[in-house]
């Protein structure tokens, strides 16, 4: 074998017994450290990247990165894991994180079990590949808040704000991402910034594997549609459309009886006409309107509405409107929709003594209901 034939060879062992490729280097993601940035940047440009970021268990001041599979390198000193899946860096010097994982539909996981990271971080989720697109995704310890509030101006772009119960504050701006998964924090405040939002609550799962029951909330916020946020076993969260830049809101409810884990979920909206409207499906729906909740599926409380409206749909419905914990000032409307069979769509009156209750009925199935110190209840489709 010739002289060169030989070295080819030997070059082949060697790298095969090192594990590595011939040509190239494996799909990686780099971790490096240029003026107090921590720059997380996939060197592959195209890979769908799936990361997790966690403080050390044992070491708070080390930054575990997992690559799920996918090689990570680091040169910094001190740095624990080079050309593994699995790398800590110490976060001395570190005054940021900036995440860039470019191409593929990548998703970043930022856990909080060991403690709220201790800088702030930047994530640029790239281009995508397919519909699912980039996500972030916040795992919290049960006892942080934290708070998102989408772009004004970019449909991509938002800000999270994590929030220790010490009081110490961490920030995740993105920007080129698809949705955002929230999970198990104390306090979820969703903050829209523009001043009429268009919000949706609808039953769904996490983004990221699709099988955690979540709140999904998805819309448009001064006309801007905004990243959808799923909600996972956060025990309180809040949508807040009032306090920031205040308008006329208009929330749709879905039907939120699928397990989603929160203890109690609050709509704050603040002045302007704002309305809800539930939504019923194909099937039989039951919802509970009180003068401060909505509940279909899940209790649902709110602060200002001026109207409230429910449409069945399909199957057989039922509204109960209950006057125990006060009259009702917003004017409530109620469609029955398409009915299965008897006893039909049927309208519930409960809770109050009233000495004067006045109906109208415009035919069989549609009408009116005015009863002394409250607004009108006008329904339709009824049997
Ligand atoms: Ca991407
Ligand atoms: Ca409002
Ligand atoms: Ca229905």
């Amino acid at each position: 074998m010739p002289p060169r034939t030989q070295l080819f060879f030997l070059l082949v062992v060697l790298a095969l017994s090192a594990g590595q490729p011939l040509w190239g280097d494996p799909p990686s993601t780099e971790v490096l450290l240029r003026e107090g940035v921590l720059e997380i940047v996939d060197l592959s440009g195209s890979k769908s990247d799936l990361l997790r970021l966690c403080l050390d268990a044992a070491d708070p001041s080390q930054l575990l990165i997992e690559g799920d599979g996918h090689v990570l390198t680091s040169k910094i000193p001190g740095a624990i894991g080079d050309g593994s899946a699995s790398l800590r860096v110490p976060l001395a010097g570190v005054a940021s994180i900036a995440l860039a994982t470019h191409g593929g539909d990548d998703c970043v996981t930022l856990d909080l079990q060991h403690g709220l990271f201790p800088v702030d971080l930047h994530y640029d989720g790239g281009v995508q590949d397919t519909a699912k697109g980039d996500i972030v995704r916040i795992q919290g310890d049960g006892q942080c808040s934290i708070s998102y509030a989408p772009d004004k101006l970019s449909s991509t772009s938002g800000r999270l704000v994590m929030r220790s119960p010490a009081g110490s504050e961490a920030c995740l701006n993105f920007t080129g991402l698809e949705p955002v998964d929230v999970i198990g924090f104390a306090i979820l405040t969703f903050n829209p910034l523009g001043a009429e939002d268009v919000i949706r609550m609808d039953p769904g799962f996490d983004s990221t594997t699709g099988t955690l029951s979540a709140i999904v909330i998805s819309g448009t916020s001064g006309g801007v549609a905004f990243e959808t946020l799923h909600s996972v076993n956060n025990t309180n969260l809040i949508i807040n459309t009032g306090t920031i830049t205040d308008g006329d809101d208009d929330f749709t409810l879905g039907d939120l009886s699928n397990g989603h884990g929160h203890t109690s979920v609050a709509i704050v909206s603040g002045t302007g006409n704002d309305m809800l409207h539930a939504e019923g499906t194909s099937g039989a729906d039951a919802v509970v309107l009180t003068n401060s909740s909505v509940t279909y599926g899940f209790r649902v409380d709110f602060d200002n509405l001026t109207s409230l409206d429910v449409s069945g749909n399909d199957g057989n419905d039922s509204v109960t409107i209950d006057f125990s914990v006060g009259n009702f000032t917003m004017p409530i409307s109620y469609d029955g929709g398409g009915q299965t069979s008897s006893p039909g769509d049927v309208l519930v009156l409960t809770g109050g003594t009233f000495a004067d209750v006045g109906y109208t009925f415009t035919n069989a199935n549609d009408g009116s209901i005015d009863i002394t110190g409250n607004a009108t209840i006008t329904y339709t489709g009824l049997e």
